[in-house]
């Protein structure tokens, strides 16, 4: 990289179903390459690895789970390539990540389950490589119907999405000052989407000096001063 700094960035697309996040993180992917910058581009659940596979077999309905085995599933995805991630990063890559742990919240705390309260979902990510940034790509009903509708996968039903949104909502509010986690309006073309998108990314496209966060790590340092803690 010229003007190198430490490492590269961590950018997530997070959004509902149909909103243009796969589309998005392309068209980045391809932009950030047009300027000479190293991508790695991840996408969570990666169905490719053992727990993946559980986790594809369950979206498409061929087995039934545990709503909380199969929550944990989907982070421990995410933990047995957080060190992909840090080693991208590390190595000087901007790390592109299509849906992350914000994703394992939405989607588990919108069942309404007992004992799958919002705390209970956010556990199991406290503590994986925070992004640098995360953009929510927010797009209507209406939008999303014109897109086609849903797919034939378990969560895509309008019921479900406007739970999953609302949960969202939760945790853009939660996550503070609006420079980590910033909503897009995705309803527009994609190549205007695009365009607003890369606005956002391009600061840190060379990468950044700042030391790489973990999530919610202010959960983390509570319970390490606890009495609870062994
Ligand atoms: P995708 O491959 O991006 O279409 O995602 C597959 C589906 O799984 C989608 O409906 C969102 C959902 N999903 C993604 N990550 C998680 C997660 O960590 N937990 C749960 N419960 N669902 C997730």
């Amino acid at each position: 990289m010229s003007g190198r700094k430490t490492r590269g960035a961590f950018i997530v697309i997070e959004g509902l179903d149909r909103s243009g996040k796969s589309t998005q993180v392309a068209l980045l992917e391809e932009r950030l390459k047009g300027e000479g910058i190293p991508v790695r581009v991840m996408k969570f659940p990666d169905r490719t690895t053992p727990i993946g596979k559980m986790i594809d077999s369950y979206l498409r309905s061929e087995t039934e789970m545990d709503d909380r085995a199969i929550h944990l599933l989907f982070s421990a995805n995410r933990w047995e390539l957080s060190k992909s991630i840090t080693d991208a990063l590390d190595a000087g890559e901007t790390v592109v990540c299509d849906r992350y742990a914000f994703s394992g919240i939405a989607f588990s705390a919108a069942k309404n389950k007992p004992g799958m309260s919002f705390e209970w979902c956010r556990a199991p990510d406290v503590a994986l490589p925070a992004p640098d940034l995360t953009l929510f790509l927010a797009v209507t009903p209406e939008a999303q119907r014109a897109r086609g509708g849903f797919g034939e996968e378990r969560y895509e039903k309008a019921d479900m999405q406007e739970r999953v949104e609302h949960v969202f909502e939760r945790i853009g509010v939660e996550m503070g000052d609006g420079s980590r986690w910033i909503a897009v309006d995705a309803d527009g073309g994609k190549e205007e989407v695009a365009q607003e998108l890369w606005r956002l990314v391009q600061p840190l496209a060379k990468g950044t000096d700042r030391p790489l966060a973990r999530l919610w790590a202010d959960l983390d340092e509570r319970v390490r001063n606890s009495h609870l803690y062994i």
